[in-house]
């Protein structure tokens, strides 16, 4: 990362956080913390873009706050907040809206893959989330945006809108923001197939690794998972998805590179391999889940922790909003009192 200052990031508190979210995002943004300013959202809004239940959305929104706390993000350094607490979020996106050509939308892959073949009934918040993703980062303004892979093409449209803004209103408002992804598990494939994101919205609870899963769910999901008859272990994208995955994942948690653990499994057959990376999953996880536990018989302090995170996070916003208005013309009570 070339020089950090501010680093805005989040989750959707959809569901059971997985292996992926845990690898892919949060798990980076833990050294982030001592490296810049760090803002944390829960990000609600974006999880009412597909049908979802009110009262399961607020419940998720605690226990993915404590899943951050429990994986290592610390309130004193970093604000955990609902994205929904500021209003700057819903403002700026559609300031955005109003300066995002249709074309820019049409391009993005994920609405394509989450709308499915019912493009005509999926909603209009599901089409233009990326728009509500570039203000999440610009109302920050935001330098750096670690994120994993799939999410790589909003950066961009991030950075095209950011672009837009700037030139239309003939000053920087917004740094052109700069994603920051991993080299290695930027992107956890499914546990039944390793050509498909490994995600909450998969109907196949054996796809993914929840980091609630008790030890025994984690060594039964990983003895199951998909594996190939070749002989060894080997890091191969295109011929050995499912092997490359296991590896990765592996490599990851070992904190060792891809390279160091082919050398040391790379004799290994499936099942011994399989063994091995069970018993590395569950040493790493299992703390996480008891400080999980742990957090979430305490609800008073996690209310307290985003309570505070949205105090930190909406003295940034409602500043540079009140700018954002102004330069957009917007009236303002203190700039025309004869009205
Ligand atoms: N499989 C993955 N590998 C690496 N990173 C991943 N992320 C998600 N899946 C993987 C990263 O997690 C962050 C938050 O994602 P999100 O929950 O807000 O939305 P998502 O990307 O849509 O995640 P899911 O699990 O796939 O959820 P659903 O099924 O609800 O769509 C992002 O930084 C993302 O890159």
């Amino acid at each position: 990362m070339t020089n950090p200052s501010r680093i805005l990031s989040g989750i959707q508190p959809t569901g059971n956080i997985h292996l992926g979210n845990y690898l892919g995002a949060i798990r980076n943004w833990v050294g982030m913390q001592n490296e810049a300013e760090c803002l944390f959202m829960l990000a609600d809004m974006h999880a009412i873009t597909l049908p979802y239940v009110p009262a399961e959305l607020r419940a998720c929104v605690r226990s993915t706050a404590a899943y951050y706390i429990a994986c290592g993000i610390d309130p004193d350094k970093s604000a955990i907040f609902p994205q929904s607490a500021i209003a700057g979020h819903a403002e700026l996106s559609w300031i955005l809206t109003c300066h995002t050509p249709l074309g820019w939308l049409n391009r993005m892959t994920q609405f394509k893959e989450k709308a499915g073949k019912h493009k005509d009934n999926a909603s209009l918040g599901l089409y233009s989330y990326p728009v509500l993703m570039a203000a999440d980062i610009l109302l920050y303004r935001a330098t750096h945006v670690p994120v994993g892979e799939d999410q790589k093409q909003h950066l961009e449209l991030a950075r095209d809108i950011a672009g837009a803004m700037n030139r239309f209103y003939e000053q920087e408002l917004f740094p052109l923001p700069e994603p920051v992804i991993m080299k290695q598990a930027a992107r956890i494939m499914s546990l039944r197939d390793g050509t498909k994101k490994m995600s909450k919205s998969d109907e196949s609870e054996q796809s993914r690794i929840h980091l609630s899963d008790s030890n025994d769910a984690i060594a039964t999901k990983i003895r199951k998972a998909k594996s190939d008859m070749l002989e060894g272990i080997s890091y191969d994208l295109a011929a050995r998805p499912e092997a490359s995955n296991l590896l990765s994942i592996y490599a990851t948690i070992q904190g060792i590179s891809i390279d160091e653990a082919q050398a040391t499994c790379g004799a290994l057959n499936f099942s011994s391999f399989k063994e091995r990376l069970a018993e590395a999953l569950i040493a790493h996880l299992t703390p996480i889940r008891e400080k999980y536990h742990l957090l979430m018989n305490n609800p008073a302090y996690l209310d307290g922790i985003m309570h505070d995170g949205i105090s930190k996070a909406r003295i940034i916003a409602d500043d540079h909003m009140r700018h954002i208005k102004e330069v957009a013309g917007f009236y303002s009570a203190s700039h025309d009192r004869k009205w």
